[in-house]
């Protein structure tokens, strides 16, 4: 077998709300007690974890006097001192209260926005404190049910300005955050604002510190919307945006699930994995930020299920590397690839220096062309997915 230990080289890390989550769902009440932050901290470091991620309210519940939060905070940091975890992303609450019903940075009431430009500061500034440099903003609540209800384009209009305004607090305090915004087709709002990977980048395109925001795709948002999530963040990589990445498991379109990581499609998963690892310059890694679960234990789990499951999520990750890099040593793998025409992808449709007109002028490419010829042969795809699933099997 494989080592599939975890170390902090592997950059794993975790959100409070996670391995806290007490298991509370629209039917039913919670099944677990409450985790105290400073255990969690602990138990992450112990299982291999590198990083502990929050949410204001994980930490610090919500309506705490400044005595309370300075505690909260202080018993936080001495658990990151002891243990060595780092805290590299941030996040705020805006969906819990009551008073984001409606929206927060999006919210028709005015007042609602400001107070949530002012919750996601006050938590910038302990995110920076603390020594983040990832800021996540997911909108769960900027959306609607009742499209008649919201001035949809004035909606993208106060988006814009909140994130401008987020963006350039953090440059003026020196915070050196950059931001990463995560897509969410639906859930808990009937329709959510930048719904997937292609909308959020789009939208970042708009803004005035484009530069400092990406996203931070999640497995099972992008396939709750039908999606290939490979293809998701391998758009985001090449356009220099994947800031952060939270790994999950999901069983198709339907509620969101947050299994475990390769609980869901465990095919996609490992085309994921792939990807990060091997899909770089040179066949190295494509991606060096956290690997950052964000899934929630089952709702059958008592305390051990959840260490059990927290352990799951870095083993399946260690696993699926170890299977992706036999995979791509595997000899008939590459010839595979190769067969399947996969290397050509790299080569420039056009030669260097060949302009238009030198393609018009070559009869090789259209009129002597033999479009029947092409068509008849066999694009080899199967073979290379029968190759992945015996290895994930073991069976190579
Ligand atoms: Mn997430």
């Amino acid at each position: 077998m494989p080592s599939s230990q975890p170390t902090r080289a592997d950059r794993f890390s975790f959100g409070l709300w996670t391995v806290g989550w007490q298991a509370r769902d629209p039917f039913g009440d919670a099944t677990r007690p409450a985790l105290d932050p400073v255990e969690s901290v602990h138990r992450l470091a112990e299982l291999g974890a590198y990083g502990v991620t929050f949410h204001d309210d994980d930490l610090i519940p919500f309506g705490s006097d400044d005595a309370a939060r300075d505690g909260h905070i202080k018993r936080f940091r001495a658990a990151l001192e002891e243990t060595g975890l780092v805290v590299p992303m941030a996040t705020t609450n805006l969906f819990t209260h009551p008073v984001f019903k409606e929206g927060a940075l999006t919210a028709n009431d005015r007042d609602v926005r400001r107070f949530a430009l002012r919750k996601v500061m006050r938590n910038m500034d302990l995110a920076a404190e603390l020594g983040a440099e990832t800021y996540v903003l997911w909108g769960g609540r900027e959306g609607t049910e009742v499209d008649a209800a919201k001035d949809l384009r004035a909606a993208f209009d106060r988006y814009r300005e909140g994130l401008d305004t987020l963006a350039q607090y953090s440059v003026d305090r020196g915070y050196g955050l950059r931001f990463a915004l995560e897509p969410k087709p639906n859930e808990p709002r009937g329709d959510i604002f930048l719904p997937t990977v292609g909308h959020a980048l789009a939208f970042i395109s708009t803004l005035e510190h484009a530069d400092l925001v990406g996203v931070n795709p999640e497995v099972g948002h992008e396939q709750m919307a039908g999606l290939n999530f490979t293809h998701g963040i391998a758009q985001a990589l090449w356009q220099g945006k994947l800031f952060h990445i939270d790994l999950n498991g999901q069983h198709g379109p339907k509620f969101d699930q947050d299994l475990v990581f390769g609980h869901g499609d465990l095919l996609s998963a490992f085309a994921t994995v792939d990807l990060l690892e091997n899909g770089g310059p040179g066949g190295g890694p494509a991606y060096d930020g956290p690997r950052h679960f964000d899934y929630k234990p089952l709702r059958t789990e008592d305390a051990d299920g959840v260490w059990t499951s927290a352990a799951a999520n870095m083993r399946t990750y260690l696993l699926l590397k170890e299977r992706a890099a036999a995979y791509r040593a595997d000899p008939e793998v590459q010839e595979a690839l190769a067969a399947a025409g996969v290397p050509e992808l790299a080569v420039p449709t056009l030669g260097e220096g060949e302009s238009y007109d030198d393609l018009l002028a070559d009869r090789s490419a259209f009129e002597d062309f033999d479009a029947d010829a092409a068509a008849a042969r066999g694009g080899g795809v199967v073979r290379l997915a029968q190759l992945a699933v015996e290895h994930l099997t073991g069976a190579r």
